[in-house]
C-alpha cells in the first residue's frame, strides 16, 4: 500500500553511504509513486537541507571552507531536521507522501563513526528524540572496503566525510543503529528497515526499491 488508512501520506527514508544512489532513486520512487498515485502526490525532502542559514553552516562546513567542533556540527545537523519537522508533518497530513534523502540515522551514524570519546550513542541521539518517524527506512547498502564502488561514482572524494575508511566505520554505525530489519531491533526506531542491495544497476536498484515499498502494509499510526 502506498497510503494508509487514515489518508496520510507516508514518510519513507532512503538511507546510506555516499554515493550509494539514494538521490537518484529518491527521484525514481518519486516519479514512480507520482505516476501511480497522482502528480504531487509525493515530494523528495533532502537531509541536510542546504537552503536554510543552517544548512549553509552545514554546507561550508562539509566543503571544508569552515572548521567546527564535532559536537557543534552535530547539534546543527540535528537543528536543520527540526527547522523541517512542522513542513514534513503538514505534508503527509495533507496527504503527500514525503521520500527522504537522508535522516536521523545519517546524523548518528557519521557523528558515532568519529570515535568521539564525549559524543557516546546516546549524546548523539538525544537531539534527535521528537521527530517525525518514518514509516519505512530503506538501507542502500554498498560495501565500500570490497566492492571499492564508490570511487566509481561520479564526484566521489569531494567532501570532508568521503574517505573509504571513515565510510567501512560509518556502514557498521549505520548496522548498529538500523538493526537487522526487523522493527525496533536497532538502536533507532525507522519504521520497517529494509536493506536494498545498492551495487546493482540503477533499474534494478529501482525495481527493488518499488517492491519494497508496495509490499509493505503500513500502520496507519500518528507519527
Ligand atoms: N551527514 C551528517 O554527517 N549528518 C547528518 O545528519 C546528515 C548528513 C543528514 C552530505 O550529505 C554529508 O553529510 C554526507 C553525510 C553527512 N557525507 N558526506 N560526504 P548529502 O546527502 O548531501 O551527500 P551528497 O554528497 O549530496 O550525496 P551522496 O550521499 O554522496 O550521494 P547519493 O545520493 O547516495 O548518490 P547519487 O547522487 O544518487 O549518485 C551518485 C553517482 O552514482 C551518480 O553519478 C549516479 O548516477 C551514480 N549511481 C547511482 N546509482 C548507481 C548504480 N546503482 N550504479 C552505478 N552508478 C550509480
Amino acid at each position: 500500500t502506498t497510503s494508509t488508512s487514515k489518508n496520510r501520506g507516508l514518510l519513507i527514508l532512503l538511507e546510506g553511504l555516499d554515493r550509494a544512489g539514494k538521490t537518484t532513486q529518491c527521484q525514481m520512487l518519486c516519479n514512480s509513486l507520482n505516476e501511480a498515485n497522482g502528480p504531487g502526490s509525493c515530494r523528495v525532502q533532502k537531509v541536510p537541507d542546504r537552503t536554510t542559514q543552517i544548512g549553509q553552516m552545514i554546507n561550508s562546513y562539509l566543503a571544508s571552507k569552515t572548521t567546527l567542533p564535532d559536537q557543534s556540527i552535530h547539534l546543527l545537523f540535528s537543528a536543520n531536521r527540526w527547522e523541517l519537522r512542522q513542513t514534513i508533518l503538514d505534508s503527509i497530513y495533507s496527504g503527500q507522501t514525503v521520500i527522504l534523502d537522508r535522516y536521523v540515522p545519517s546524523g548518528v551514524a557519521y557523528s558515532l563513526a568519529k570515535g568521539v570519546a564525549d559524543m557516546p550513542i546516546d549524546w548523539c541521539i538525544a537531539p534527535e528524540r521528537g521527530l517525525p518517524r518514518p514509516d519505512i527506512t530503506l538501507f542502500l547498502d554498498i560495501e565500500p572496503e570490497h566492492a571499492n564502488i564508490q570511487s566509481t561514482r561520479e564526484d566521489f572524494g569531494q567532501e570532508r566525510y568521503e574517505v573509504s575508511e571513515f565510510q567501512v566505520r560509518v556502514r557498521a554505525c549505520f548496522k548498529e543503529i538500523l538493526g537487522d530489519g526487523e522493527k525496533n531491533s536497532g538502536v533507532l526506531d525507522m519504521g520497517k528497515v529494509i536493506t536494498i542491495d545498492a551495487c546493482k544497476d540503477i533499474k534494478t536498484v529501482a525495481a527493488d526499491i518499488w517492491q519494497a515499498v508496495q509490499s509493505q502494509d503500513v500502520e496507519s499510526s500518528e507519527i
